[in-house]
């Protein structure tokens, strides 16, 4: 008798985005995002402490390479110098690999780029879904003073390419201005364009 992929449940606190049946959960801390921040000397300043950034609950349905990944991210407050916390932010490796969030409470930006030069900006808050397409890198951007809490599901195929991002960062930065976030161009964006295969 073969063993089928069985039906999932599972239990997602609204407004920390712990879920309680998490397969797995990935902490990222200062000392994991090396370069992704300008403000080099306050980096040096806190790395001894080195905050928590981002939580990723994941559940899994294992043996299912048509499948999709769900999960929650549970991004905290706070600025290194004057640019909010965020994720690493990747392409997939399956490039034509779409990804859909849903933000459970708190308030941000999602930043998505294409290697061809593209750029999109999209604000997060709770009830609003947000679509990735395929060939899209995404970062996503905590500008409010609590938890960034949303939901995303993407296919199990899509794999995370980190690379591209490490090397040429985002067109684009996120930071608190006096009234409210900037987002302003980044000065050290080195494009990728044309290359498509990373
Ligand atoms: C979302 C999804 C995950 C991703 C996470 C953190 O939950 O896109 O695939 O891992 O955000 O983002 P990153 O992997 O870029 O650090
Ligand atoms: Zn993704």
């Amino acid at each position: 008798m073969s063993t089928s992929i069985q039906p999932n449940l599972a239990h997602i606190d609204l407004s920390t985005g712990v879920i309680a049946e998490a397969l797995e959960i990935t902490e990222r801390h200062l000392s994991d995002m090396p370069g992704f921040f300008q403000d080099q000397q306050t980096v040096h300043e806190l790395l001894p402490n080195d905050p928590l950034m981002y939580r990723v609950y994941l559940t899994r349905q294992d043996g299912d390479p048509n499948g999709l990944y769900t999960g929650t991210s549970v991004i905290e407050p706070g600025t290194i110098g004057r640019e909010y916390y965020m994720t690493k932010g990747h392409f997939h490796l399956a490039n034509t690999a779409p990804e859909v969030y849903l933000t459970l409470s708190g308030q941000g930006l999602l930043l998505m780029q294409t290697h061809s030069g593209e750029i999109v900006t999209q604000p997060m808050k709770p009830g609003v879904m947000n679509y990735i397409p395929g060939e899209w890198a995404h970062r996503t951007i905590n500008t409010g003073e609590a938890q960034l809490v949303f939901f995303a599901v993407w296919p199990v195929s899509a794999g995370h390419n980190y690379d591209s991002i490490a090397h040429s960062g985002f067109a684009q930065l996120v930071i608190a201005g006096l009234n409210g976030p900037e987002i302003v161009a980044n000065p050290n964006f080195t494009p990728s364009h044309g290359l498509g295969r990373e």
